[in-house]
Order: C-alpha cells, then sequence, then structure tokens
C-alpha cells in the first residue's frame, strides 16, 4: 500500500467554514446521469454524461466538485474543451455554459489500490467498491456534490471476467454481457433519483446468500448478501435480520420496498459501520458475518441493529433526503431511534434501553459537555465527516423518541405518515420533519424546538414534599441549562418527564405513572391522596435526555431499586447508588458500601427478573461517567482505584459461592440466540468479570474451563477477557490459544487485539506496544487499528499512567494514522480532548500532546479541526 511520506504530504490548507445560513439552493441541477466505469485496481476510467439543466439557484457557471481525479477530457454539447475553456483548480471543475441546459461528459482516471482513505472508489482485500458519503463522490467522478441534486442513473461497469466476477450497483440489473477480449459489463438502472452520497458500484470475486422477501404489495424482492466465496453461510443472521426489518417497517410505519433487487456486501475495510447506499447497502464485513463460533451475542445484536439501520434509512435518508448536511440528523437520529425501536420489539425492550442509555452517556453526555458540543443541528462544520457524531446519531435519536412520547403512538404514526406523504422524493429539512409531526400529531412543537438549536445536557432538579395531615405531595422541579460552547441558546427546554410515585410504606406504585412536561424554568406540580410516604421516581425509560438531580432521603435510592416496577428505573437507582459512592471514594471521602452490596445480592437472588437485567444492573458505572460526574481535577487513577475498591467490596459482599453458581448454570444445553440464553450467557460474563476483582484459584479454574468448554464466543471472550486482566500462566496459554484458533478471521483477530490493549494487568502500554509489532497488526485497516488503538485509548489506567506516556502514544498513533485515513485519525483526538476533566499534570500533558499535533507537518483538515477545538 502506498504510504506518503511526511515531506510530499500536501501543505496544510486554510480550514473553510460553512454556515447553515448561507444555504442556497443549487444553480445546476442534474437530473439524470449515465456513468461508465473501465475498472481495475491500479488504474479504472470513469466516464460520465450528465444533464444539466438550471436550479432556482443564482445564476452562475456549472461547478463540478473534482478531488484527486486525474482528468482526460471534457466536453459540452458533444463539443470537447481545450484546457482554455475551463478551470480546474482547488478540487472545483468550473465550465461556463450559455443556456439553461446541456450534456455535459468527462474522463477521470482514479487509483482504487493507492486510495487509503476509503473514501470514493477503493480497493479492499481485491474488492472495489465505494464510499460517498458525505462527500467521496467528487473523488469518483465530477459531479456537483451536495445531497440535494437527485439524478436519475444509469451505470455501466466493465472488468476483467476472472478477477471481478460479481459487478453491482444501484437499482436494478440488466444482462451480463461477455465483450470477448476477457472482460464483460452490466448495466444498471435505478429509477429512483437519489443524491449522489447514495451511489455504490461494488467489483469482485463475491458470492451470495441469496433469498427473497414479498412486500405487502405483492413485489417479490431478490435478496442477496455479497460476501468471500465460503462466508455465505455466515449470513444466515443478517439475512434473517434484513427480512424482518422489511416486514417490520411495513407493519411499523406503512413503509414498503421499493426495487425489485436489494443488496448488501460486505467488505473488510470500511471506515464506519455500514453505508446506505440505495439497494446496495455496503457493510463493514465485522456487522455482516456470524456464527457461534465467531461472533458474540453483542456482535449478533448489532449485526441486526446495522441491518436494520441501513435498510430503514431507504424511507429516512434515501426516499426522503437531507438538502444539506446541516439536516443530518433528520435522517441519522430518525433512523437510529427506529433500529432501537425494532431492536426492542425483538428482544427485551427493557434491556435494550439500557444499553441504548450507557452509550449515549458515555459518548453523547461527554460530547455534549466538551469542547465539541454542539446541537443535532450545527449552525457550521468545517470537516462533514467530523459531524458524523454521537449528537447528531443518539441524541437525534432521543429528540425523535420524545416526540414520539409527546404524541403516543397513534399520533406519531399519523406525524410520520404526513411527513412521507408530504416529502416523499424531496431533499427535506430538519423544519419540515418537526412541522409535519406537529400537523400529523397534533402537536405544539414551538419550544420543543429548542432542542434543535440548543447544545448541552439540560438538568433537572427535582425535590418531592410531602404533606401529611393534607396528604398531598408536591413535586418541585427546575431546569438548567449549561454553558457550553456553541450553546445556542439556554432558554428553557420542553422536557417529558415520566413520573410516579411509591409508597415507602407499601413499596406499592401510588397511582399512575403521569408524563409532566416541564417547560418552565421551575414549576410545582401537586399530588393528591397521596397518605404514606412518597418516593419519586422519575425520568423513567429515561424519557428525556437530561440529568436528573433529585434531593433524596437517606435510603430512597435502595428502595427504589428493590421496588421499582419501571424497569429502567430501577436499574438507574441501582447506578446512583454506586456512582455516589464512587465519587465519593474518588474524593477520597470514606463511604460504607452496605447498601450496595445489599442491593447487588438481592438482585443477584431475585429469581423474578430475568437474567440479562440483573447482569445490567450490577454492572459498575462505566470510569469516564465516574469522571464527568466528578468534574474538574480528576484523578483518573482515583477513580480506577475507587472501581477496584467497589468491586471487591461487591465480590465479598455477595460472595464467591453465589456467582459460582451462576457461572456453572445453564451451561452445556444446546445454543440459541433468544433472550433468554442471551441473558444468561451475559449474566455468566458479569459474573465472572467481577469473580475476576480479586482472583483465586478456584475463579481462574473457572474461566478457564469456560474458555476450553465453550461452544460460542460469548463465553470464551468473557472467559478470555477475565484472563486477560489477570497475570497468570492461563492468561498466556488462552490467548495463544484463541489467535491459533482464529487466526485466519481478522474480525475475531481484532477482538484479540481489544481484549489484551484493555486489560488493566501489568503495563498496558508496554503491552501496546510489544502487540503493535505483531504481524497481523496494521494502522491502515480501520477495524484493526480501532481494536488496538482504541482499546488501549480505553483502558484508564493504561491511557491515563501517570507522567504522559499514554497520551504520547495515542497522538503518535494519530498521526501515523493521519498520514492513511485522515477521517480515521479524526475519531481518535476526542480522548485527548477531555482534559479539562483532568487533574493539573495529566491536563498539561495532555494539551501538549494536543499542541504538538498542531504542529505536526502536513496534517490533516480533519484531525486539525479536532485538535483545535479540543484546544479552544
Ligand atoms: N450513513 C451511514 C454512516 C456513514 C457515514 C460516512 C461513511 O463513510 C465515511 C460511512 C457510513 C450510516 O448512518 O449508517
Ligand atoms: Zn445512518
Amino acid at each position: 500500500m502506498d504510504i506518503l511520506p511526511a515531506d510530499a504530504s500536501p501543505p496544510p490548507q486554510a480550514s473553510h467554514i460553512t454556515h447553515r445560513k448561507d444555504y442556497q439552493p443549487p444553480a445546476w441541477l442534474v437530473p439524470d446521469a449515465a456513468l461508465t466505469f473501465d475498472l481495475g485496481a491500479k488504474r479504472t476510467k470513469v466516464s460520465a454524461r450528465l444533464n444539466v439543466v438550471r436550479g432556482a439557484g443564482p445564476r452562475g457557471p456549472l461547478i463540478l466538485n473534482a478531488e484527486a481525479l486525474e482528468l482526460l477530457s471534457v466536453s459540452v454539447g458533444g463539443r470537447k474543451l481545450s484546457a482554455d475553456d475551463y478551470s480546474y483548480a482547488d478540487d472545483r471543475l468550473t465550465l461556463v455554459i450559455e443556456g439553461d441546459e446541456a450534456v455535459v461528459e468527462t474522463e477521470v482516471r482514479i487509483a482504487p489500490d493507492r486510495n487509503t482513505q476509503l473514501m470514493g472508489l477503493y480497493a479492499s482485500g481485491g474488492i472495489l467498491c465505494t464510499q460517498c458519503e458525505a462527500e467521496g463522490f467528487r473523488r469518483i467522478t465530477p459531479f456537483p456534490d451536495r445531497p440535494d441534486i437527485l439524478s436519475r442513473y444509469t451505470v455501466t461497469l466493465r472488468a476483467d471476467r476472472t478477477d471481478y466476477p460479481v459487478l453491482l450497483s444501484n437499482g436494478d440489473p440488466g444482462e451480463l454481457r461477455d465483450l470477448g477480449d476477457g472482460r464483460h459489463e452490466i448495466m444498471w438502472t435505478d429509477p429512483h433519483p437519489k443524491p449522489c452520497y447514495l451511489f455504490a458500484a461494488v467489483a469482485g470475486k463475491l458470492a451470495a446468500l441469496k433469498d427473497s422477501f414479498t412486500t405487502m404489495s405483492g413485489r417479490i424482492v431478490a435478496l442477496g448478501i455479497w460476501v468471500r466465496p465460503g462466508d455465505e453461510p455466515r449470513c444466515q443472521h443478517a439475512m434473517r435480520a434484513l427480512k424482518d426489518s422489511m416486514a417490520w417497517d411495513e407493519r411499523t410505519y406503512g413503509r414498503e420496498y421499493d426495487l425489485d433487487v436489494f443488496n448488501i456486501v460486505a467488505v473488510d475495510d470500511f471506515n464506519f459501520g455500514a453505508m446506505e447506499n440505495k439497494g446496495l447497502n455496503i457493510f463493514n464485513s465485522k456487522y455482516v458475518l456470524a456464527d457461534r463460533e465467531t461472533a458474540t451475542d453483542t456482535d449478533f445484536d448489532n449485526i441486526a441493529a446495522i441491518v436494520a439501520h441501513e435498510y430503514f434509512h431507504n424511507w429516512t435518508g434515501n426516499r426522503i433526503t437531507c438538502r444539506d448536511w446541516f439536516q443530518l440528523s433528520l435522517k441519522e437520529g430518525l433512523t437510529v431511534f427506529r433500529d432501537q425501536s425494532f431492536s426492542a420489539d425483538h428482544g427485551s425492550a427493557a434491556v435494550k434501553r439500557i444499553q441504548d442509555v450507557r452509550t449515549l452517556r458515555i459518548a453523547q453526555f461527554a460530547e455534549d459537555a466538551g469542547p465539541l458540543a454542539h446541537s443535532i443541528r450545527p449552525d457550521s462544520y468545517q470537516e462533514i465527516s467530523n459531524f458524523y457524531t454521537s449528537t447528531i446519531y443518539n441524541k437525534g435519536a432521543e429528540v425523535i423518541r420524545m416526540m414520539a412520547t409527546l404524541a403516543g403512538a397513534e399520533r406519531y404514526r399519523a406525524g410520520t405518515d404526513l411527513y412521507f406523504e408530504r416529502h416523499d422524493g424531496e431533499a427535506a429539512t430538519c423544519e419540515d420533519w418537526i412541522s409535519a409531526i406537529e400537523d400529523g400529531a397534533a402537536l405544539d412543537l414551538s419550544q420543543f424546538r429548542r432542542w434543535y438549536t440548543q447544545a448541552g445536557t439540560p438538568t433537572v432538579n427535582a425535590t418531592l414534599t410531602h404533606d401529611a395531615d393534607a396528604r398531598t405531595a408536591t413535586l418541585t422541579l427546575s431546569q438548567d441549562l449549561p454553558n457550553v460552547p456553541n450553546a445556542g441558546g439556554r432558554k428553557p427546554m420542553h422536557i417529558p418527564l415520566k413520573t410516579a410515585l411509591f409508597g415507602r410504606e407499601s413499596g406499592a406504585r401510588l397511582g399512575k405513572e403521569r408524563l409532566i412536561e416541564l417547560k418552565d424554568a421551575a414549576v410545582q406540580i401537586d399530588f393528591g391522596g397521596i397518605e404514606e410516604t412518597p418516593i419519586l421516581s422519575i425520568n423513567r425509560a429515561f424519557s428525556a435526555p437530561v440529568s436528573v438531580k433529585a434531593t433524596r432521603a437517606p435510603g430512597e435510592l435502595a428502595f427504589l431499586s428493590a421496588h421499582d416496577d419501571d424497569p429502567f428505573a430501577r436499574y438507574e437507582a441501582m447506578q446512583e447508588l454506586m456512582s455516589d459512592w464512587l465519587v465519593k471514594r474518588a474524593r477520597g471521602e470514606g463511604e460504607d458500601a452496605a447498601a450496595i452490596i445489599d442491593a447487588v445480592t438481592r438482585t443477584l437472588d431475585d429469581q423474578s427478573l430475568d437474567d440479562a437485567f440483573r447482569a445490567e444492573a450490577i454492572l459498575t458505572p462505566a470510569d469516564t461517567l465516574i469522571v464527568d460526574r466528578i468534574g474538574t481535577d480528576v484523578s483518573p487513577r482515583a477513580v480506577v482505584q475507587a472501581r477496584r475498591t467497589l468491586r471487591k467490596t461487591m465480590l465479598s459482599g455477595a460472595g464467591h459461592e453465589r456467582l459460582m453458581r451462576i457461572i456453572e448454570s445453564g451451561r452445556g444445553g444446546s445454543f440459541d440466540l433468544s433472550p433468554e440464553a442471551k441473558g444468561k450467557r451475559r449474566l455468566r460474563a458479569v459474573a465472572l468479570g467481577l469473580l475476576f476483582a480479586d482472583p483465586g484459584e478456584e475463579a481462574i479454574a473457572a474461566a478457564a474451563a469456560l474458555y476450553d468448554k465453550a461452544d460460542n464466543m460469548t463465553d470464551r471472550m468473557a472467559a478470555m477477557t477475565a484472563l486477560a486482566g489477570s497475570d497468570t500462566a492461563e492468561r498466556v496459554r488462552v490467548l495463544a490459544d484463541f489467535h491459533a484458533r482464529f487466526r485466519s478471521d481478522a474480525n475475531v483477530i481484532d477482538k484479540w487485539f481489544t481484549v489484551q490493549a484493555m486489560a488493566e494487568t501489568g503495563d498496558p502500554l508496554a503491552t501496546t506496544q510489544h502487540l503493535m509489532a505483531h504481524e497481523d497488526y496494521s494502522a491502515s485497516n480501520p477495524n484493526r487499528f480501532r481494536a488496538l488503538i482504541g482499546g488501549f485509548a480505553a483502558n484508564m489506567p493504561g491511557f491515563h499512567a501517570e507522567g504522559g506516556a499514554g497520551y504520547r502514544f495515542l497522538a503518535d498513533q494519530i498521526l501515523t494514522v493521519d498520514r492513511i485515513n485522515p477521517q480515521t485519525a479524526a475519531r481518535f483526538v476526542a480522548p485527548l480532548g477531555r482534559w479539562r476533566r483532568f487533574r493539573q499534570d495529566d491536563a498539561a500533558a495532555m494539551r501538549a500532546e494536543l499542541q504538538r499535533m498542531l504542529d505536526a507537518p502536513g496534517l490533516s483538515k480533519d484531525v486539525r479541526e479536532m485538535a483545535e477545538k479540543s484546544l479552544a
């Protein structure tokens, strides 16, 4: 693979800021685009014939984005232009066109095998594939690369028959024709006008798992999941998920598929999870291939969720796309909400909610409190690829969820029906969505709109008082909006809070759950007929993405952890108990853990709770959440120490025997993916993890046995993860065995790298550096880089080791990968951007690394934006 040496890198470009308020409709539209590809890994020729007509924007020349292209020819109206007739500079090809329409033809040459950024047309292990969102199409052919230009595509693919027997693109295929010279060709026609970021083409030696789906109106859709020959049987789970998704979208949103073909292709080199190209989704192979020997239950769940996500984009993203990239959450927030609902409907809804909230808090709350805070519809950006954030995706989904909560199921559906009716075939805005929901669901969202413009996580303060004589309770609520960068205003938000009261004596719920709509800065709400001391359960099911600070009497959290009938709230009470303890401990304040031990043992012994819930509830909160709670001047080492102490205390409180019983129970039965079976394995893994807070011989033997006898990857990984964190001979044996067993499977070897990079035993930095020298390590494969370097960045004691060596190491790795793949590099800056949280020495060392990156010659715009904003 070609990697430019440092001194050959282009000089840094001045950063350009794009503002939402500057949106102008396009000067030119492209109703039809005909593309012909003469494909080859070293050289590909792309010929384009575009019908262009003037659009509603200001009259001007036709400007085609063109990046990393070797321009061979340009013609307008059949006349070939000389170099004096056009300008090609700064990645733009500018043509002056006299009339109001024209036929523009271009020919360019590109080098897929030198495309290490994985944007545009690139090679992944012998397969040629494309990635165009957000601005990759301009690296394939000159084109006005913006999402509000919708074109009808015909695509001809020509390639060597032996190297590229399978040729795929969007829409419906024509006949495969032999060209007689060792090559063949096929034409794909997509009848649906689409933005160029949804274009896709794939060529390679691929085999498919095939199936079909009959839509609600009787259309028979041919389904194919294309993978390396031999891997077809490992696509069964993805295929099941695809068919479930198609049925679910018909049932739940009334949305039917609209082509005769739907293909998915898996590739090993991919910047993100997957991409929703029209009729031809391209996936990171990690989110397609699965069988019980190689995929964990989490992998299985992720595969189903991502297959669903990309499929659901067909309506929310493709049929209705985004007018500009500021509207990204229009498709992403909505589609995440849809995939979350799909997963909830196909498994344990409570556990799904708990997991989604955990992700939101770890990734998004941190982002929303830091230097990169932005609203879900930002006002400006530099590099659009840096804006595929947890805020756009996960907070965006929470905002949609709140609308659905406010409307109720039926009215929400009326709102979405109206949205599809109004905007099908258009490039729409977030405002279009909000208006459709307002009109269709009969809601007033005027204040609610602030969720789109204001950044930062609101805090809701809650105090409940009880007047025993009057038999009333009064709930006082207030909201604080944080002062974050790009806050976009700090006016009171419209916050839906599911709330209930419980009786301390009876343990029962007092009356029904209420949906309180907090709109004012502060408010009082009265509850009547409250005879016994009430206990407050608020933000049940996490009905709003806020932090709740409730004034609580001692014992209230323990009460809720035992009695709340909302599983999320019950889980939350346990997390709060543990978080309070950890925060105090990390600050050096002593605290008795009796209430936690009591809650943990009670939860473990409560057979009425399902296993997956019990596992989630006894997990200690992530270190990063404790860091965020403490807020400033945090000693990362003290947080790690506090967590270790708590886990040891929980272990001795719960007792080895109780945990051993859980580990042994239900093993050896036949494997299945039912929620019950998955729950058992999850609880077993969590119990084993807790046992390893202070592992004795028995624990080590149990883990080794679990590893050796495992008939599935979930158990095997649980055992290997536990052992990897211990300083034992079994650690060495099991890690070596795992590598030997799975050496030919890249996605499994990624796990092997991650487990070791995250292990807290020994010197994590030395372990990680040692692994970088392993023959299987490669910085140019994003999965492998994420597995090892991302694993290390998540290793608290390793990354935050005293003296700053972990920070220096991460910065070095970012600089290395920046030369290969700037988008991937930029995603690793965030851990250093958290410096404000930490003690002065740590913070200074983190800042120094951010500065060192900025001073490095040839730094990409992507990393520059992240590092600059992190320091600001
Ligand atoms: N739209 C995709 C996310 C995605 C974005 C950019 C990519 O390439 C750099 C790839 C995928 C989704 O939401 O799944
Ligand atoms: Zn998406």
